[in-house]
């Protein structure tokens, strides 16, 4: 791999950091250090190579931010580093007349965002897209972009209409420790690895003040409240609560110290679950009082030991299968843990209800002990999935403002990141599916448009050629034949399918497409899809029943029985709304899939992104074993390969970094109309002949404008390109 890079062999790890200091020299004239190179279009040539020797340099050096034009370049320290993220370095970047000069940070993206919202004519909503695969930072980075409006947003009041009357930025960081708690788990590539996606909305006022948030979340990763990897663990709020419950805690919720549960493995210790006392604290602090919050704590171990029921045949096929000794007393903790009635909680799992004939009726069919399992598993994916999306509109209501009290937002977008496990299933195709759409709309938005907009605009440029992801797309959600609408039509079908039918079908119907790639070497059924950042071999068994995703009817009825009062208000008995999963089990009518809502609640993400000026950060992860120091330039240049880079420096370099409008040029510099440059460089192309007229951002004065200028200082009227610098005092 390293040897393909420009035809140069980049060498051992080892070598290659031994000959930095040297390299700089040969690529830089001697002049400056590689490390001192604060933006990735000053390194001479860009090639992936300079760019990856530049990016360890400064690594070495501890500079964990690098400009990369447009985006900015966040390799993960994977270590403390508590003065990168001090209040006053927030202050100094948010008070710098251009924060642009100071050293690159994700503060100076955040100021940057900030600073645009305020427009001379309408405020401009931005947002922020923090990419990366898992473990490169994305979350972290959310995280502290999210303190850094805290700081320089903070509103002057206090929330009035809340029991804890606080500040409102408080309670939007207040947000995290819940939501990763809840929707956060350690897997083989992340401890602590988001398994849902999250847009946030921060509400600022025309005084630029945060009155408020607002927070969308992408499909939670439910299946891993009954199913972990082999390795990997449960969500993080399992453990925190065997692990800091108090013992009259323990004994309401009947976890004695020690007891073992199936659905809790690798119990060993970790940060995250220590972290019990924050969760608590937080969520009070949106408004979740403590007997709620020990309703849910109680629930969830009603969850861990339903877990512990486990099934044998029966002897009798006629019989449903029994409950294993030993584990009886489970399913009478659970029962007692969520108000049910025991008996209806076992029979909800043995037994299956089947409806049939004009007058619908009822028969009932013993299950299968694998049928039972998923019964029981689904019971509780159901109740969690609820929980999460309850938890997700209690924080809405407490953080987010009323409409007339913000006129525009910022978002922060943080996905989780490209996975690519020993075994990939639906999970990890809805993960990569939306980093693809991702990292589309960074090409569309940036390395397309950006070029064909000069071109317009009568330019002169020559065009930078860059990785479309487009065919990938196409192979996962094109029509009218795609991966997912293939594995819908399984679905809708309901036909007996086997796994190694579903791979002949996808190979079979998609071959000869680029990016499906060649599937020789498991065992077992699966495909391979070649992704922008790397194949991943999608395991094709229990891929159908997962999209379908059915909630047996049983269940829900179940559940409306339950005594419990938060039981009770997830799955009200005579619900207004009838939930899809309700309609799935009641109706004839095909039940939306798993991957068709997705894909939904991915357009409409990008509809809202596509309709705010976007800015882009780009989180690396120097090395898989998460180790501080330690720079592995072959998984660093796969990264910088996936993502574009390169290519994103080439048009960053020779393009223009900042586009203004005639309308809100003219409005911010009409004083320029009637002033003389000092220079001979033509400024008479600044007299517009139809200022009116032109269309905003097009048109024979802004091709002339942006020819002129490649920056613009707002704040002191310098209008600069190249080495023809007008300076107006
Ligand atoms: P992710 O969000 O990109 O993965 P995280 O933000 O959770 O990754 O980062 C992974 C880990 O790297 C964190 O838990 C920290 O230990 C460490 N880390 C990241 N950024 C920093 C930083 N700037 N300073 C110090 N440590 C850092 V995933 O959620 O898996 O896609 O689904
Ligand atoms: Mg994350």
């Amino acid at each position: 791999m390293l040897q393909q890079v420009n035809g140069h062999s980049l060498g051992s790890d080892a070598e290659g950091r031994a000959s930095l200091k040297g390299d700089l020299r040969e690529f830089l004239g001697g002049e400056i250090p590689l490390h001192q190179l604060d933006d990735l279009t000053k390194v001479n040539p860009v090639t992936l190579e300079t760019v990856l020797r530049c990016l360890q340099a400064r690594y070495t050096e501890d500079i964990f931010y690098t400009n990369a034009g447009c985006t900015l370049v966040a390799l993960n320290p994977f270590k403390h580093v508590p003065q990168l993220y001090a209040p006053e370095l927030m202050q100094e970047y948010h008070a710098a007349p251009q924060p642009q000069k100071l050293k690159p940070h994700i503060f100076t993206v955040g100021e940057q965002t900030y600073r645009n919202v305020k427009s001379l004519i309408e405020p401009v909503n931005q947002s922020i897209v923090v990419s990366g695969e898992s473990g490169a930072g994305k979350t972290w980075t959310s995280r502290c972009l999210m303190k850094f409006y805290a700081v320089v947003a903070a509103s002057p009041t206090s929330c009035e209409n809340h029991k804890i009357a606080e500040r409102i930025e408080q309670r939007i960081l207040n947000s995290n420790p819940v939501m990763e708690a809840f929707g956060n788990a350690c897997t083989l590539r992340n401890s602590n690895s988001s398994r849902f996606g999250k847009f946030i909305q921060l509400q600022l006022n025309r005084a630029q003040q945060m009155t408020g948030a607002a927070v969308q979340t992408y499909l939670l990763e439910k299946t891993r409240v009954a199913c972990q990897a082999s390795s990997e663990r449960n969500f993080h709020i399992f453990y925190q609560i065997c692990k800091g419950a108090t013992e009259d805690e323990r004994l309401q919720w009947h976890l004695p110290e020690g007891t073992a549960f199936s659905w809790l493995p690798n119990p060993e210790s970790s940060l995250e679950e220590d972290c019990f006392e924050v969760t608590r604290e937080a969520m009070l602090h949106l408004g979740i009082d403590t007997p709620t919050q020990n309703n849910i704590f109680k629930v969830l171990a009603g969850l861990l030991h339903l877990g512990n029921v486990h099934f044998v045949d029966s002897e009798d096929e006629a019989l449903p299968c029994q409950v294993m000794d030993d584990t009886k007393v489970s399913v009478r903790t659970s029962a007692l843990l969520l108000q049910l009635p025991e008996k209806m909680l076992l029979e909800s799992m043995q037994i299956r209800t089947i409806k049939a004939g004009r007058q619908q009726q009822v028969f009932q069919k013993p299950c299968s002990r694998a049928e039972c399992d998923t019964r029981r598993d689904c019971l509780a994916k159901l109740i969690y999935a609820r929980l999460f999306d309850w938890l997700v509109s209690v924080i809405n209501s407490s953080i987010c403002a009323d409409s007339k009290s913000w006129t525009a937002f910022i978002g922060l977008l943080d996905v989780y990141g490209f996975e690519s496990f020993p075994k990939n299933s639906l999970e990890q195709l809805c993960i990569n599916y939306a980093n693809e759409k991702l990292q589309q709309h960074f090409v569309a938005h940036y390395l397309r448009a950006q070029q064909e907009e000069y071109e317009v605009e009568g330019l002169e440029w020559s065009f930078v050629n860059y990785q479309d992801n487009q065919t990938c797309l196409d192979l996962l959600e094109g029509s009218p034949i795609s991966i997912c609408s293939l594995i819908n039509e399984e679905c809708r079908l309901n036909r007996p399918s086997s796994a190694a039918q579903l791979q002949t079908r996808i190979e079979s119907t998609l071959a000869g497409r680029p990016c499906l790639g060649h599937n020789k070497l498991s065992r077992e059924p699966s495909f391979v899809v070649v992704h922008f950042a790397g194949p991943v071999r999608y395991h094709t068994a229990g891929l159908v029943e997962k999209n379908k995703d059915p909630v047996p009817p049983e269940l829900t009825e179940l559940l409306q029985q339950s005594q419990d009062p938060l039981l009770t208000m997830l799955f009200p008995a005579n619900p207004e709304e009838k939930t899809q999963e309700e309609l799935s089990g009641q109706s004839r009518a095909p039940a939306l899939t798993v991957v068709s809502k997705f894909k939904a609640s991915l357009e409409q993400l990008l509809q809202v992104l596509h309709n705010t000026t976007p800015h882009y950060i780009r989180c690396i992860k120097p090395n898989s074993q998460s180790q501080p120091q330690s720079f592995l330039q072959e998984e660093v240049l796969n990264q910088l390969e996936a993502c574009g880079l390169v290519e994103t420096i080439h048009i960053s370099a020779a393009g223009f970094p900042i586009r203004v409008s005639h309308q809100n040029f003219m409005e911010r510099y009409k004083l320029l109309r009637r002033l003389r440059p000092r220079t001979s460089s033509g400024l008479g192309g600044l007299e517009p002949a139809k200022e009116s007229s032109a269309p905003l951002g097009t048109g024979p004065f802004c091709g002339c404008l942006s020819s002129l200028v490649s920056s613009i200082c707002f704040g002191g009227l310098c209008l600069q390109r190249g080495t023809r610098q007008l300076t107006v005092v």
